[in-house]
């Protein structure tokens, strides 16, 4: 592997900033490529190495969003006479993608890091999936990535039009891209969104057709890409875990796999932000703290009722809202027993030391 320009790789001036701190205790920076099960592929100046966490900072990490993600930057240390490295900090992640853990784990998953752009794949084969795009929208804001549409499969499609208004109701202000990996139309309009260090992430539902996309980017020379292959002989077209890529002429780009379930993680700011049409009707509702859901003289459910609000989508807005009210909830619970727990702590161990003969002495 040629030596590796880091601007290439997404680093940045800030990045140099932060990173001066540890530099001196001999570690380089390094992204992180791949992750399968603790062990991580990171790409750094010297090219590509194998990377594992110490065992003591694994057992620190109080979460599990604490370790090392895809796209995270990460200082390591190369062992010597070995093309392995360990792992020593996680720089700052700029931002993410997350969501709650599947199950009922009241606990953040951090899917990618540093990311600058979401590009939300629909298939129009089979349309566009209103409800999921309202959810995948919140996901995308409350992580502080940008959002653009890739609305892909046009050469199955034949009312774009519709699609494309289907979309807007849902997704207002963002941007969005007919495309077909199938027959190239709009790959370039695609392409040109990836510049210089910018990292993107394809986010969709199984089969709509990310892993074809970023083959469509990769295009003839996959050579330039970060081979991490080895170890997964199922091939491209079978995504199983998240892994980035550096593209031919710039750029980064992450494949995820698809997800079955998709559980926000979210404080809730962002969830106005993603209903603006909704909370603007709000604005006329009788009661300042209305839920919209039972009051008289609601403004949102004249509208839905009147039909010019969907009730597809004001469905969805309360179930969204309702889902991060409960993780604020728990959230808020958890951290009272935790800290009653460290205050339990704390006590107990300042009460050993006033039982000391070292605690009269002084
Ligand atoms: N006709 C057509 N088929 C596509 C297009 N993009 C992807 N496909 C097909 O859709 C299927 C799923 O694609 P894949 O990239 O694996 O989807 P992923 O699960 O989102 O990664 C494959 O059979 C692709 O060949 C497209 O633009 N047009
Ligand atoms: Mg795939
Ligand atoms: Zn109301």
């Amino acid at each position: 592997m040629p030596p590796i320009n880091l601007k290439d790789l997404g680093w940045t001036e800030a990045r140099d900033v932060e990173f001066s701190a540890v530099r001196p205790l001999g570690m380089k920076p390094a992204r992180v490529v791949t992750e399968d099960r603790g062990i991580y592929q990171v790409v750094g100046e010297e090219g590509q190495l194998s990377a594992i966490i110490p065992g003591r900072f694994s057992h620190q990490a109080a979460h599990a969003s604490d370790l090392p993600k895809v796209g995270d930057w990460v200082a390591i240390i190369k062992l010597p006479r070995e093309e392995k490295a360990l792992i020593r900090r996680i720089l700052k992640r700029h931002s993410r993608l997350a969501r709650k853990v599947p199950g009922r784990e009241v606990e953040e998953q951090v899917l990618v890091a540093n990311v600058d752009l979401v590009l939300i794949v629909h298939g129009l084969d089979r349309g566009v999936n209103g409800r999921l795009l309202e959810r995948q929208l919140v996901m995308v804001r409350e992580g502080g990535a940008g959002a653009v549409l890739i609305l892909n499969k046009i050469d199955l499609c034949v009312g774009l039009d519709a699609a494309c208004l289907e979309a807007k109701a849902v997704a207002d202000g963002v941007r969005m891209i007919p495309v077909s990996a199938a027959s190239g139309q709009g790959i370039e309009e695609l392409r040109s969104l990836i510049r210089d260090g910018l990292t993107v992430v394809f986010l969709g539902t199984s089969g709509v057709g990310k892993s074809s996309l970023v083959n469509a980017l990769l295009g003839e020379e996959t050579q330039a890409t970060i081979e991490v292959r080895e170890s997964d002989s199922k091939g491209r077209h079978t995504t199983t875990s998240r892994e980035l890529f550096l593209l031919p002429g710039g750029g980064l780009v992450i494949d995820t796999p698809g997800m079955r379930e998709l559980q926000l993680w979210s404080s809730g700011e962002v969830v106005t932000h993603s209903f603006e049409d909704i909370e603007a009707l709000a604005q006329g509702c009788y009661f300042r703290d209305c839920t919209h859901t039972k009051e008289p003289r609601c403004a949102v459910r004249v509208a839905v009722e009147q039909g010019t609000c969907s009730p597809a989508r004001y469905g969805n807005y309360l179930k969204i809202r309702q889902e991060v009210a409960h993780l604020r909830v728990e959230t808020t619970r958890r951290g009272m027993i935790e800290r009653k727990r460290q205050t339990r702590v704390i006590q107990s161990a300042f009460n050993k030391l006033k039982r000391s003969p070292e605690w009269h002495q002084t």
